[in-house]
């Protein structure tokens, strides 16, 4: 959906002076952005590219020679995304869309009297009013999502409590909408729980979170250590805040808030009635049958509940999430439970004490100022998934072997070296933790979670630069093979991975997934982009090591037999976390083929590529939407899109799609694309997570492109 400025010619609180902000990068990939008000301190502290690049500044990078070939191409984008590595390695990169996120963060400052800093306060007013929707003024989940109570209630309030007036333009638009979605009673559960703690909802109006579900024996089937490590993880704080009741202090900006938010006076808001009231325009996952029994006999069990057993699983809860933030150094899993533990150790823990320290600390690693302002991101960053990409695109590309791109890989390589994880967690059993040692993590090493594509793409990664581009091995064998050790132990009855861990729990948990507004959130499930990853890490290792090859034969046999099975009858796979099917469908082609599987001996690579040659656009390109992720149903996008016809043409290389004219139209069309100065546009959003939320990943718009350029160059015959 279009974005505008229409409410108000401009930002609410103003802009801040965008040469003044610097990102520091340290400690294993830690992103920091800095406003430096003072001139010595700019002048002493230049802005890089990267920099300027990132806050939407003119990079200054020259224009190149006019590429001839597509290897010229992915030269040029290589010698622009090359500007783009930071100093320590690694790439950073906005890792936004969602729009639940600073809510929690806004929110958790407030109720905690956390100082915000006035720069943020400004940026973040900024950014969402360039994402406010140009036709209502409202927000959705996401950045290209239509205004919802969720996104519109929460970020309206954010708005209020960074200091914007009731009677800006925007906020009365954005009010005016609310409004016509029936006003706040109707927000899903994760936005009545924030506005609760807010004290601007009652916890009455809440179905019951009962902390005591951590006393359970951990033999049941739905204890809550089944669940999907994300929704446990969110779960054991709200459990804590909510057996507590707790909430902020009365001020008048909260009493006003209460007359803001809701189309009836507040105190005549029959609450209880509200607990399973939500919006239309939000519910993705409605209710279940089972779901609304469980909660009206928990309801039931609120009225009696038992002193000395809620203070049990209060206590419960607290010890988890101590252990959580002890584990991640105070990161959290991502930001929801980051900001859900800061409020739950603020209510236990000296304001000036060590652990608010550090907890505040890390709020910064969230924070990413971007072109319009400034969000809170998905995780910590992407960094080791975007660097592991771009490590085997340069080496895929042959580029890894031009001299200009030595230092580069040799910078690469080190920082793959280090976010390697090599012990399991300090509090590994203890709170539930999966193994990590050998892992490879999403964002950075402190974050710390097995996640097991990452692992399979780092593995990728570390072994495409020592071995394929003659690099001294920095990760040794031994450490090779944990790794692959760690990855044996991930695969699911059935032969596929799921992202974090097993699948614990059984499928009817999904049944009582309270959240509305995700879906399959309750437990882990097999991946085909999982799957596919961890089968091409496999195979890739074999090549130089015979460590454990009988299990990994079996283990890939079984992989593939998934991932074969995973198939749709259209040729095409879903993919859950990026968009969507061409996305999958990429994954799945590489494992194939790495199997020896292609299109002329196997009939299921004729299929996939028959179903991505189906959806090729008039201009040669691909492009496909969100919508494809929230319905099943393959969705064209008005453009195509340079992520996506790069995914297609590494798809067609894989599977030696013998008609090359149709991926030379594709290449040409990324060429088409390409700026002068070797960059590419940023198009539309590339990534999803719980099928009903839009993720950004603007680092693929270089990794995958030059990596299809790149292979498509080698594979094909351009003469
Ligand atoms: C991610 C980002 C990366 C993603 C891949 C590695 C791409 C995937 O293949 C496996 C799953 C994983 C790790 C993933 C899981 C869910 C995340 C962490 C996210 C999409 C980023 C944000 C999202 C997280 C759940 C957001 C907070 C929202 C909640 C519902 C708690």
């Amino acid at each position: 959906m279009e974005t505008s400025s229409s409410s108000g010619a401009s930002p609410p609180l103003g802009k801040t002076d965008p040469s003044r902000w610097r990102l520091r990068v340290s400690d294993g990939g830690r992103h920091v952005w800095h406003y430096l008000s003072d001139d010595q301190q700019c002048r002493d502290w230049p802005q890089t590219i990267e920099d300027r690049y990132w806050l939407g500044l003119e990079t200054g990078l020259p224009e190149l020679p006019s590429p001839k070939t597509p290897l010229e191409a992915a030269r040029n984008g290589m010698s622009f995304y090359k500007h783009l590595q930071s100093q320590d390695g690694h790439w950073a990169g906005e890792y936004g869309g969602p729009l639940f996120l600073l809510p929690g963060l806004v929110i958790g400052m407030y109720v905690t009297r956390t100082p915000i800093p006035e720069e943020w306060k400004v940026e973040i007013a900024r950014y969402l009013w360039h994402r406010a929707n140009k036709t209502d003024g409202g927000w959705g989940i996401h950045i290209e999502g239509c205004s919802t109570v969720f996104g519109t209630a929460l970020n309206y309030t954010v708005l209020r409590l960074l200091g914007v007036s009731a009677d800006h333009p925007m906020m009365i638009k954005a009010r005016a909408t609310l409004h016509k979605l029936g006003g706040a009673t109707g927000i899903p559960s994760w936005g009545k729980l924030w506005l609760a703690v807010l004290n601007v909802y009652e916890w009455e109006g809440m179905n019951p979170i009962p902390p005591e579900l951590w006393l359970l024996p951990d033999w049941l089937p739905i204890h809550p250590w089944r669940w999907w490590v994300h929704t446990r993880m969110v779960y054991i704080p709200m459990g804590y805040l909510y057996g507590k009741r707790f909430r902020a202090e009365m001020d008048p900006l909260i009493e006003s808030l209460r007359q803001e938010l809701y189309v009836q006076p507040y105190d005549s808001i029959d609450w209880p009635k509200q607990r399973n009231n939500v919006a239309q325009v939000d519910v993705y996952a409605p209710h279940t049958l089972l779901l609304d029994t469980l909660m009206s006999i928990l309801s039931t069990y609120e009225m009696c509940s038992i002193p000395p057993i809620r203070k049990a699983g209060i206590k419960r809860a607290y010890e988890l999430l101590v252990l959580e933030d002890e584990n991640t150094g105070y990161q959290g899993i991502g930001p929801v439970n980051k900001m859900l533990n800061y409020i739950c150790r603020w209510n236990e823990e000296p304001e000036d004490g060590e652990v608010m320290k550090i907890h505040r600390e890390k709020l910064k690693d969230f924070m990413w100022m971007g072109a319009e302002g400034m969000m809170m991101t998905g995780t910590n960053g992407s960094q080791l998934w975007d660097t592991s990409f771009i490590a085997q695109a340069l080496v895929d590309s042959g580029l890894s072997q031009e001299p200009e791109n030595k230092e580069i890989c040799s910078k690469v390589l080190d920082w793959l070296d280090q976010c390697q994880i090599q012990h399991d967690p300090p509090h590994y059993r203890s709170a539930y933790r999966f193994s990590t040692k050998g892992a490879w993590p999403f964002s950075t090493k402190e974050q710390g979670y097995t996640v097991s594509d990452c692992t399979a793409e780092g593995l990728k990664g570390v072994i495409a630069l020592q071995n394929g581009a003659n690099l001294d091995h920095k990760v040794s064998q031994r450490r090779l093979r944990d790794t692959v050790d760690l990855l044996l132990t991930m695969q699911n009855r059935g032969g596929g991975f799921a992202s974090y861990e097993t699948i614990n729990g059984p499928a009817i948990l999904e049944k009582i997934n309270p959240a509305e507004v995700f879906g399959d959130i309750m437990i882990e499930y097999s991946y085909p982009e999982c799957t596919t990853s961890v089968v091409t890490g496999l195979l890739t290792f074999r090549r130089i090591d015979d460590y454990r090859k009988e299990d990994i034969d079996r283990t890939v046999r079984d992989a593939t037999e998934y991932i074969l099975k995973a198939q749709r009858p259209d040729g095409s796979w879903f993919g859950s976390w990026a968009i969507c099917f061409t996305y999958a469908t990429m994954f799945a082609l590489e494992s194939l083929s790495l199997s020896g599987r292609h299109y002329d001996n196997c009939e299921n690579v004729r299929r996939g590529c028959d179903f991505l040659i189906s959806k090729q656009m008039e201009d040669g390109g691909w492009g496909e939407t969100y919508k494809s992720c929230e319905t099943g149903i393959y969705t064209q996008a008005e453009t195509s899109q340079v992520v996506q016809t790069a995914w297609v043409i590494i798809s067609l290389c894989h599977a030696k799609y013998p008609d090359h004219d149709k991926i030379k139209r594709a290449v040409r069309l990324i060429m088409s694309r390409q700026q002068p100065d070797g960059s590419w546009k940023q198009e539309q959003i590339e990534g999803i997570f719980n099928r009903n939320c839009a993720i950004s990943y603007p680092n693929y718009k270089f990794s995958f492109t030059i990596w299809a350029l790149g292979k498509a160059a080698r594979e094909l015959d351009w003469s």
